[in-house]
C-alpha cells in the first residue's frame, strides 16, 4: 500500500452538484442505484474521471443515457467522459450483511446501519470520495423494515419506501442510512432562528426508556452552540440512532447521528456516573459537528484536526459550564497525559496534521482530537476570549459551506486579532511534547524566571525549532497570599527570561497554571513547596497537580529505593481530605494517584528501567498505607457523602458518590471489604454496584459478588461489557493472563462485537502488570487476538495495536518478547493496510 502525502494534494477534477442514490436493502444483495450530476472543476485542467469503490458488483453505469462500461480496479473505476457537464448512473450490489468490518452499509443486531467517515461510502456505491467534493443529496430507501431514515429532511414515504433530502451540500463521508425496526424518545426544540425542528433518539424496542439522558444533553448542547457560538440548526429533524456493533464513539452525519449505544442508552440502574458523563459529551460533540465538520469540512484527511481539535474543544467547553471547569480540567489532562502524551513519547507520534499516512483510519488518534483541542485552547489563551470569539464568528462567516485548512483556520484568527500565528503554527506540524525547564533567582525584590524549552526528537523529525508556549503563572508569597495573580507568558525562544519586580520576599511560584500548555514541566523542587501548593495555591489545577506531583515522587522513591510511603504526602492528603470548602469531586481526583502506565513513563523519562510488578506493588503499598493513615477519616467521610433523593446523574451528587467510593476503596484495605460487600448488595445504581465490585476485586475479593452481578445482568449487553472489562482490568497480576484467557472461552464472549473485545482484550491490555509479565504470555494473548480480529474487523484490530506503543521503555527481555509478537502480527498474510500501517510504525 502506498502512503499519501499533504504535499501532494491536488483539487478534484470534477464536482458534484446533485446525488440521488435509491436503496433496495436485501441483506445480501442490497441494490444502490446512484445518479449524480457532474461537472468540470474550473480551477484544474486535469479532466481524468476517477470514482472510488470498494468491495462493489457493478450490475450496470451510464453517461447521460448511454450505457459504457468502465475500467474497473480495486480501488475504483475510470471512464472516458465528455469534457462538460453529464450525469452519471450506476446500479451495484452489495452485500451488509457479510461487512463485518462495519464501515460502509452494514447490518446490526437486524437494523441496517452506515458509517461512511473516513472513507466507508466507496464501499456503498462509485463516487469521489473525498471531503472536499460536497453536494446535496437525495436518497430513497426501499425495506420492509419499519424505520427508514437519512440525512436531511423527510419528503414522503409509503409503505415500504421512503425519501429524504439534505439540502446542505455535504462530503460523502457525512452520508448514512439506517433502516430497523426502531423506537424513538422525542422532543421538539425550536431554534433562536424560529425553527421547530423535531429530536429523536432511535433505539431497539428493548431498550425504550434508556434514551432520556441523550435526549436532554441534546436539548442542553443545542441550547449552548446558540448561546456561546451564535450557531443555530439548520433541518427540521434531528435523529439519533442507538447501534450495538460499531467501531468508534459515534458518528456526526448531516441531521442523522449514529452513536455506539454505549453512548446514548442509560438508566441509573445499568449506567455509572461516568457513562452518564460521557453521553453529555459525546452528544454534544457530535452536535458541535454541526457547525464545526459539516458546515464547514475539512479540504482533506490531513486537515482532520480543523474539525476534531475544534469539536473537542467545544464539547470540553460544553461540559466545564455544565458540571465544574477545575474538576473537568483536570480530568481531560489526565486523559491527555495518559494517552497522549504517551502516544508523542513512542514510536507512534505524529504531528497534530500529519504529514503523511497509508491508512487514515489509523489517524483518528489522542494527537489530532486531545491535542488538537489544547491547540485551540492555547490560541483563545494567546488571542484572549474576545479576539477568539471574534475569529470564530469570522471563521463561520468565511468558511461556511467550504472544505477548509488549517492555513486557512490561522489566516481567520490573524485577519480577526492582527496577530502574527506563523510560530503558532509549528504546533500543527511539530511532533513531540515541549519540555520547559524553568528555574528561578530572587534578588533585591526581583523575582526571574528562567525558561529554556526542548522537544525530543520523533519518528522523522529530529530537530525541533522553538514553539510559542502560553505560560500561564501566579506567585505566591511565604504566608499564602497570591501576590502575582495569573499571568500568562509568552515563551517564545529557546531560552527566555521574565521578571517580576517589587516584591517584598522570595515568592513561590504556581507555574503551568490551569495546564496553559500541553508541556512537561521540569523544575527542581521539593516536597515542602509542592505541600505549600496543594494547601495554597488558588489555581484549582495546580492545587491538584501539587498533590499528584507529591504522590508521584513517593511512588517513584518506592519503587527505586524501597522507601516508605512519605509522611509529609499522607499528612497533605488528610488536610486536603478533610478540607470541606472543596468540592468532593475535587477531593475525589485528589485521592487518586498516577497510574502504572505513568508512573513507567515517569520513570522512563527518569532514565530508569520500568519495572511494572514493582510499580504495582508500591502502588498498592501506597494505598494501603494512606487507608491507615487517614483511617479516622474514611468512616466519617462514608456517612456524610451520602445523596439523598432519587439518583441524579448531575455533577454535584456524582462529585459525592466519587468520594464516598474513594473512602469505601480506603476502608476496605482495613476491614477487608465488609463495608464493601454491604455497599454492592444495598447499591441502587450502577455507579455504586460497580463501584463496590471494583474495590472488592482489587483487594482479591469478589468472586461471589461478580457471579450476583453476572446473573443479575447476564442479559443485558452494556451492563456485561463491565463484568468483563473489570475482571480482566482488574485482575492481580499473577491471575491476568489466565483470567482473561478464560473469559475468551466464555460464551458471551461475542469477539466480533467492538465493545465485547474492548471490554475483555481492551481491559487486559490497561492491566499494566498483567499484560507486561514476565512470561510474554500477555502480549502473546493479545497478538493472537489481534491476528483474529483483524480479518474481520481491521479498524478496530489496528487501533488496539497501541496497546504495543511502549515497547522500548521496557527491559530487554520484555522488549524481545514484544517485537517478536510484532514480528509475529506483521508476518501474517492477508494482513490489512491498517494493520500492516500500525505494526510496521511500531516496529520501525
Ligand atoms: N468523526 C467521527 C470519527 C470517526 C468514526 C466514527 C465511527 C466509526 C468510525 C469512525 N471513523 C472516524 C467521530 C467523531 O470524532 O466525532
Ligand atoms: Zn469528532
Amino acid at each position: 500500500p502506498q502512503a499519501l502525502y499533504l504535499a501532494d494534494y491536488t483539487p478534484p477534477a470534477w464536482l458534484v452538484d446533485r446525488v440521488e442514490l435509491t436503496f433496495r436493502l436485501h441483506p445480501s444483495a442490497t441494490r444502490v442505484v446512484s445518479r449524480i450530476a457532474f461537472r468540470p472543476n474550473p480551477e484544474t485542467a486535469n479532466r481524468r474521471f476517477f470514482l472510488h469503490g470498494e468491495d462493489l458488483t457493478l450490475i450496470s453505469a451510464a453517461i447521460d443515457g448511454t450505457p459504457v462500461t468502465p475500467d474497473i480496479t480495486p480501488e475504483g473505476l475510470v471512464c472516458d467522459v465528455p469534457d462538460s457537464p453529464f450525469t452519471w448512473e450506476a446500479e451495484v450490489e452489495i452485500a451488509p450483511e457479510g461487512n463485518t468490518a462495519l464501515e460502509g452499509l452494514y447490518m446490526s443486531n437486524g437494523m441496517y446501519c452506515t458509517q461512511c467517515e473516513a472513507e466507508g461510502f466507496r464501499k456503498i456505491t462509485y463516487y469521489p470520495d473525498r471531503p472536499d467534493v460536497m453536494a446535496p443529496f437525495r436518497v430513497r430507501i426501499e425495506s420492509d423494515l419499519p424505520v427508514l431514515l437519512s440525512n436531511g429532511n423527510p419528503v414522503g414515504q409509503g409503505e415500504g419506501w421512503a425519501e429524504w433530502d439534505d439540502p446542505w451540500p455535504k462530503p460523502a463521508y457525512l452520508f448514512a442510512l439506517v433502516a430497523g425496526e426502531l423506537v424513538a424518545t422525542s422532543d421538539t426544540f425550536t431554534t433562536c432562528e424560529g425553527r421547530k425542528v423535531e429530536l429523536n433518539i432511535w433505539v431497539r424496542p428493548a431498550d425504550q426508556g434508556k434514551a432520556d439522558y441523550a435526549l436532554d444533553s441534546l436539548i442542553r448542547s443545542m441550547r449552548w452552540d446558540e448561546e456561546f457560538y451564535g450557531r443555530a440548526y439548520d433541518l427540521d429533524v434531528f435523529n439519533i440512532v442507538a447501534v450495538d456493533d460499531f467501531n468508534m464513539g459515534a458518528m456526526e452525519n448531516k441531521g442523522l447521528n449514529i452513536f455506539n449505544s454505549r453512548y446514548v442508552l442509560a438508566s441509573p440502574e445499568t449506567a455509572t456516573d461516568r457513562d452518564y458523563e460521557n453521553i453529555e459529551r459525546i452528544i454534544a460533540h457530535e452536535y458541535f459537528h454541526n457547525w464545526t465538520g459539516n458546515r464547514i469540512t475539512c479540504r482533506d484527511w490531513f486537515q482532520l484536526c480543523l474539525k476534531e481539535g475544534l469539536t473537542v474543544f467545544r464539547d470540553q467547553q460544553f461540559a466545564g459550564d455544565a458540571r465544574s471547569h477545575a474538576v473537568k480540567r483536570i480530568e481531560d489532562v489526565i486523559t491527555l497525559r495518559a494517552r497522549q502524551f504517551r502516544e508523542d513519547n513512542g514510536p507512534l507520534a505524529h504531528p497534530v496534521r500529519p504529514e503523511s499516512y497509508t491508512e487514515i483510519n489509523n489517524f483518528y488518534t489522542a494527537t489530532v482530537y486531545e491535542k488538537g483541542a489544547e491547540l485551540i485552547g492555547m490560541l483563545r489563551r494567546l488571542v484572549g476570549p474576545e479576539g477568539y470569539d471574534k475569529a470564530l464568528t469570522l471563521y463561520f462567516d468565511r468558511h461556511d459551506g467550504q472544505a477548509a485548512t488549517i492555513e486557512d483556520w490561522l489566516k481567520v484568527f490573524e485577519d480577526a486579532t492582527g496577530r502574527d500565528l506563523s510560530q503558532f503554527s509549528r504546533w500543527y506540524s511539530q511532533a513531540g511534547t515541549p519540555r520547559l525547564k524553568v528555574t528561578d533567582d530572587f534578588k533585591d525584590g526581583t523575582y526571574t524566571l528562567n525558561v529554556e524549552q526542548q522537544t525530543p526528537p520523533t519518528p522523522g523529525q529530529p530537530e525541533k525549532a522553538p514553539q510559542v508556549i502560553p505560560l500561564a503563572v501566579g506567585l505566591l508569597s511565604p504566608n499564602g497570599d497570591e501576590v502575582v495573580p495569573t499571568t500568562v507568558l509568552e515563551v517564545t525562544e529557546a531560552a527566555q527570561s521574565f521578571r517580576f519586580d517589587g516584591l517584598g520576599a522570595r515568592p513561590i511560584p504556581s507555574l503551568l497554571r490551569g495546564f496553559s500548555a500541553p508541556v512537561i514541566l521540569e523544575r527542581d523542587t521539593n516536597a515542602e513547596e509542592r505541600a505549600f501548593l496543594l494547601a495554597h495555591d488558588t489555581d484549582p489545577f495546580n492545587k491538584w497537580e501539587a498533590g499528584r506531583a507529591l504522590a508521584r515522587d513517593v511512588l517513584v522513591a518506592m519503587v527505586t529505593q524501597g522507601a516508605a510511603p512519605a509522611p509529609a504526602y499522607l499528612d497533605a492528603l488528610a488536610a486536603m481530605v478533610r478540607d470541606e470548602a472543596l468540592d468532593p469531586a475535587f477531593r475525589a481526583l485528589a485521592l487518586g494517584l498516577p497510574g502504572e502506565d505513568q508512573l513507567a513513563e515517569d520513570l522512563h523519562a527518569r532514565g530508569i528501567t520500568p519495572d511494572p510488578l514493582a510499580i504495582h506493588t508500591a502502588r498498592e503499598r501506597l494505598k494501603s498505607a494512606v487507608a491507615t493513615h487517614l483511617c479516622p477519616l474514611w468512616v466519617p467521610l462514608y456517612d456524610q457523602m451520602t445523596c439523598p433523593g432519587p439518583y441524579s446523574p448531575g455533577a454535584a451528587d456524582a462529585g459525592r458518590r466519587a468520594l464516598r467510593l474513594a473512602a469505601l476503596a480506603h476502608m476496605a484495605r482495613l476491614d477487608q471489604g465488609t463495608k464493601a460487600r454491604a455497599h454492592f448488595a444495598q447499591a441502587n445504581n450502577m455507579t455504586d454496584e460497580l463501584g463496590a465490585l471494583s474495590i472488592l476485586i482489587e483487594i482479591g475479593a469478589g468472586e461471589e459478588e461478580l457471579d450476583r452481578f453476572a446473573k443479575r445482568w447476564g442479559k443485558d449487553r452494556l451492563v456485561m461489557d463491565k463484568w468483563f472489562a473489570l475482571q480482566t482490568s482488574l485482575a492481580a497480576p499473577d491471575r491476568a493472563v489466565s483470567r482473561t484467557s478464560s473469559l475468551t472461552e466464555h460464551p458471551d464472549f461475542h469477539w466480533k462485537n467492538p465493545n465485547r473485545f474492548r471490554a475483555v482484550i481492551g481491559g487486559f491490555t490497561m492491566n499494566a502488570a498483567g499484560f507486561h509479565d514476565p512470561s510474554g504470555a500477555g502480549y502473546d494473548l493479545v497478538a493472537d487476538w489481534l491476528i483474529r480480529l483483524d480479518a474481520v474487523n481491521p479498524q478496530t484490530a489496528a487501533r488496539m495495536s497501541t496497546a504495543f506503543e511502549t515497547w522500548t521503555r521496557y527491559d530487554a527481555d520484555r522488549q524481545a518478547r514484544m517485537r517478536a509478537a510484532l514480528e509475529r502480527i506483521a508476518g501474517r498474510d492477508g494482513l490489512s493496510r491498517d494493520m500492516g500501517e500500525m505494526v510496521g510504525r511500531l516496529l520501525a
